[in-house]
């Protein structure tokens, strides 16, 4: 059989199973990285489970998200994180260094490898040539520990991109064309692999900005072959010794095939509340903008900068708009003052914020009430910007700094009559100051701060599950609904009862007491349940407040696997009219629990409507087991 890269790549580290599309495998993981608002769980995981030192090739702590410290928690929690990573053989990242992403992208990433991380965006490093999957905490925490990764084996798809961008249309473009066509759940138990001739006109970093929002499709991940792009790439970042030259077979197969062709495509943005809400820029030019934020681990490299820079270059943003750029790392913030580049964004009125997730992530920067954000960011949720109110777009750097100096939407397609050149540099400045080797710090001391609270833990399955639905909801939840995070909120990941006062609030301010009142119960949703964040704090909590399954049309890939992780049933309906018929208080029993668990299909009794709904566990007989022991630390724990 002619293989694609990503089969290669699977099949190089293929330690159980067979590669058949939606069967259970196991995969060696050469890397594993982590961020400080998962990071904590990740670490206090890996120490629950025994682990001493980590069995990777590398694993890198980064701790970017968290950095706004208006009180002790995140600190304290970068304290913990940077000493008992150290003291496992993890290299840090400190805050100042960048957005993991970028960071692993620019120092770590290398072709043909495999990275599992903490972070839903891990598949930025599929830009490289490597096999980059985001996971639960938990996973990674084992695979930090020398365990094998099982996935279900996904299907292929080929999306080959043929000649190349005009009009200064750019990467973002590209990666918002497939989420129109493909949808947010189009990619769910899918790898995205680019191929084709256009390939070769888009830089690592273009390739990285492609891959990072292929999480907003629900794939497993995305990836683009190695070649001299690569390689150059490598060479300018000094590590030339990392490459592989790495691409699929001639004719090789791949389970479904879709081509763009890049010349005809055009400025695009997702419009609010969802990534694959798709308009052209030019049918937005009315909308007048009062925010523009530049950045995040999509669209902040040296390149996207330089090509704002250009843009912003003696001009002033506009009146109404307030304007602010997180260059994606330390490297890329050193490269933009050393050549001059960060005056000229300083100059046009550009608020300048450190190289973390910031705004992104609702850390600071929350737009006023009822405003029209526009970000180069990849996600425009319902209330992630911290004000609910706000309307998000997600746009290109390019779009993103002209919007910024007109004050309204503007296509980089109707104003340019020239291409923005921006040559990709020879050697990139490397200062690896900020990232702590742990060979350098041999016994250190592992520090706990007094915001580090007991995680739940599972029990056994029953053989009697009984409970009330106690919230019913719509299609594509995502994990922002189920679990908040901003600013206020992301220091509280350590604490378990604290963040539970939230759960779901954003879809129903009573939830949090209702299901404490009840004792816990059921949640019934649509289709691509838990979409998004790799957090596990959207099923640890829930399952504090003790929740015991969910009824869903589907399931995101990583919210189920959390789900499952924390011994909470993702039970699939079968019949849509069943989720038609479930109403919030219906009393739910599901009798012989581990019995029907084992066998895959679970009858849920409506007692309320006196009424049988079907189900299925769509997932693998070591997930199943896993259920029935109460999750996957009790199922190491007995083990
Ligand atoms: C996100 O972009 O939603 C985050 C914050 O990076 C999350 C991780 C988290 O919730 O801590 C992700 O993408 O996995
Ligand atoms: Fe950080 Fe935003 Fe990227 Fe998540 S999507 S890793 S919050 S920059």
């Amino acid at each position: 059989m002619k293989k694609s890269l990503a089969y290669k790549i699977i099949e190089s580290h293929l330690v159980e199973g067979k590669m058949i599309p939606g069967e259970e495998i196991a995969i060696k993981i050469d890397q594993t990285l982590t961020q400080d608002s998962t990071g904590t769980m990740a670490y206090l995981q890996l120490e629950a489970m025994g682990v001493d030192k980590v069995k990777t090739k590398r694993s890198v702590a980064y701790i970017d998200h968290n950095t706004l410290q208006t009180g002790f928690e995140n600190a304290d929690d970068h304290a913990y994180i940077t000493s008992v990573a150290l003291s496992h053989g993890v290299y840090v990242s400190k805050p100042g260094n960048g957005i993991c992403h970028q960071v692993h992208l620019e120092r770590f990433g290398a072709p043909g490898m495999t990275l599992l991380g903490s972070d839903s965006h891990t598949p930025t490093a599929g830009g490289l040539g490597m096999l980059a999957i985001g996971a639960g905490g938990l996973d990674v925490a084992v695979a930090m520990g020398g365990g094998a990764y099982h996935l279900l084996m996904p299907e292929i798809i080929n999306i080959e991109l043929r000649g190349g961008l005009v009009n200064n249309t750019a990467a973002k473009d590209v990666i918002l064309e497939v989420l129109r066509i493909l949808s947010v759940k189009g990619g769910v138990g899918k790898i995205i692999e680019y191929s084709g001739e256009g390939v070769q006109t888009l830089s690592v970093p273009e390739r990285a900005t492609i891959t990072n929002m292929g999480a907003e499709l629900g794939a497993t991940t995305s990836i683009f072959p190695s070649d001299h792009i690569t390689k150059r790439f490598l060479i300018a970042q000094g590590r030339e010794q990392d490459f592989l030259e790495l691409k699929a077979d001639e004719g090789a197969h791949y389970d479904h095939k879709i081509v763009i062709d890049l010349s005809k495509l055009e400025p695009l943005a997702a419009c609010p509340h969802s990534p694959d809400n798709i308009k052209k820029v030019s049918e937005l030019k009315d909308i007048k903008v009062d925010q523009v934020c530049i950045g995040s681990c999509t669209n902040s490299s040296y390149l996207d900068m330089m090509r704002v820079a250009a843009i912003l270059k003696g001009k002033t943003i506009a009146p109404n708009v307030s304007l602010t750029i997180s260059p994606g790392s330390k490297q890329v913030l050193s490269m933009l003052a050393q050549n001059g580049a960060l005056y000229d964004m300083i100059n046009a009125g550009a608020r300048i914020l450190e190289s973390a997730c910031g705004p992104c992530i609702g850390m600071g920067q929350a737009p006023k009430t009822d405003a029209v954000s526009v970000r180069t960011f990849n996600r425009n949720f319902y209330g992630r910007s911290g004000t609910k109110s706000a309307q998000v777009y997600l746009v290109s750097a390019e779009t993103a700094a002209l919007t910024a100096l007109h004050g309204h939407f503007v296509s980089p397609k109707d104003y340019f009559t020239k291409t923005i050149e921006v040559k990709m540099p020879e050697k990139f400045l490397i200062n690896d100051n900020l990232i702590l080797k742990p060979e350098d710090f041999q016994d250190i001391e592992i520090v706990r701060g007094p915001n580090i609270k007991p995680f739940p833990i599972n029990t056994k399955l029953t053989d009697k599950v009984s409970g009330k639905v106690l919230l019913k909801m719509e299609d594509n939840i995502t994990t922002d609904h189920i679990m908040p995070s901003d600013a206020k909120l992301l220091p509280f990941r350590s604490n378990i009862p604290y963040l539970s006062e939230y759960c779901l609030t954003p879809i129903d301010s009573e939830f949090p007491q209702r299901a404490k009142k009840e004792g816990g119960g059921f949640l019934v949703a649509g289709n691509n349940y838990g979409q998004g964040s790799s957090r596990e704090h959207a099923a640890l909590v829930p399952l504090y407040l003790g929740i015991k399954g969910v009824l869903a049309l589907s399931f995101a890939r990583i919210h189920r696997d959390n789900l499952i992780n924390n011994g909470i049933l993702p039970l699939e309906i079968i019949d849509p009219q069943d989720y038609q018929d479930l109403s919030q208080d219906d009393e739910l029993v599901i009798e012989n629990a581990p019995q029907q668990v084992l066998s895959g299909k679970v009858e849920v009794k409506n007692i309320t409507k006196n009424k049988i709904i079907k189900t299925e566990l769509n997932i693998s007989e070591r997930a199943k087991k896993l259920l029935v022991a109460g999750g996957l630390l009790n199922s190491v724990k007995n083990s």
